[in-house]
């Protein structure tokens, strides 16, 4: 598998960000866009604490319709893997498991990152931990909105991540293109992504590369338009107590049920968005 241009995609995407029958639509969409774009998916699950590198049909299924699956991070990976449970991989278990396969390139939605009242919370996703270690090119469409995206940011730069804009000079917002916070990197096709991870590698880092790539304009929600609705459904989030691992599905779905679906076709188009470009650049990756 490490030989061929494979697009590593995650599980907890599956199930707990998306609700059914959407969850499994568009688990058979990313790998249908990787395959017509001549790369291989492999989408990472835990099934009764085995990992698989390539769910199958069936396992997808049951990925996206089982109730008892632990969304796991780096954390409790080893814990899920003893204990014989179904867990689907974030960001941070996902680049893990992929680098252990050999595989280079990683899509995802929108990556974790430092929560709004983080200094009060200390929320701050594993994803970026996992971002800092494990070297492969990640393409999302920014961090989720529902963060502290300046502090992600920050993060980043601290972790030694580098933050390469596609076809854009602005750190995207998940739902929004825009965010109105400038990127130093820029590239415009899979070719350069390909020729900066390389040399980023070279240099002996074992960091990621995140390339942010804007939702298509046609499925965007401007910023302006979706602010107050991310502000009440952190508000609900607070008076419900809602904390750890369960905020960030909480936040997605109040907000996909503010929207009345709008922010979910918005998710859905991104995330087919990004497994396209992930797959080009495998591509790239793997003839340069
Ligand atoms: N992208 C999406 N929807 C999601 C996620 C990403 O469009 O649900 C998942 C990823 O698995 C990511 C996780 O790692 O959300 C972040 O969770 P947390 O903030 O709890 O670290
Ligand atoms: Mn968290």
């Amino acid at each position: 598998m490490a030989n061929m241009a494979t697009v590593a995609l995650e599980s907890t995407v599956i199930a707990h960000g998306l609700p059914a029958p959407h969850n499994l639509e568009l688990a058979h969409d990313c790998e249908r866009i990787v395959r017509q774009h001549d790369a291989e998916p492999a989408t990472i699950g835990i099934v009764a604490g085995r990992i698989v590198i390539g769910l199958s049909d069936d396992q997808l299924t049951e990925m996206a319709s089982r109730n008892d699956v632990a969304k796991v991070n780096l954390s409790n990976l080893a814990q899920v893997l003893t204990e014989q449970k179904w867990g689907a991989t974030t960001v941070a278990a996902s680049l893990c498991l992929a680098h252990r396969a050999g595989l280079r390139v990683f899509a995802t939605g929108g990556i974790g990152g430092v929560h709004r009242g983080a200094s009060a919370s200390f929320d701050i996703s594993a994803d970026l931990t996992a971002l800092a270690r494990f070297p492969l090119v990640t393409v999302c469409a920014g961090a989720k909105a529902i963060l502290d995206l300046p502090k992600t940011m920050e993060a980043l730069e601290t972790l030694g991540v580098p933050v390469i804009g596609y076809q854009t000079d602005e750190l995207p917002a998940f739902y929004s293109r825009a965010s109105g916070i400038n990127l130093d990197l820029r590239a415009d096709t899979p070719a350069q992504i390909s020729t900066l991870a390389h040399t980023h590698w070279e240099l002996g880092n074992m960091s990621a590369i995140l390339v942010v790539n804007p939702v298509p304009e046609a499925d965007e929600i401007p910023a302006p338009e979706i602010a107050d609705v991310i502000e009440d459904a952190l508000a609900a989030a607070c008076e419900q107590g809602v904390s750890g691992k369960a905020v960030t599905p909480f936040l997605l779905a109040r907000i996909a049920e503010q929207t009345k679906g709008r922010s979910l076709q918005t998710n859905l188009a991104l995330l087919k968005n990004n497994a396209r470009l992930a797959a080009e650049i495998a591509g790239e990756l793997m003839r340069g």
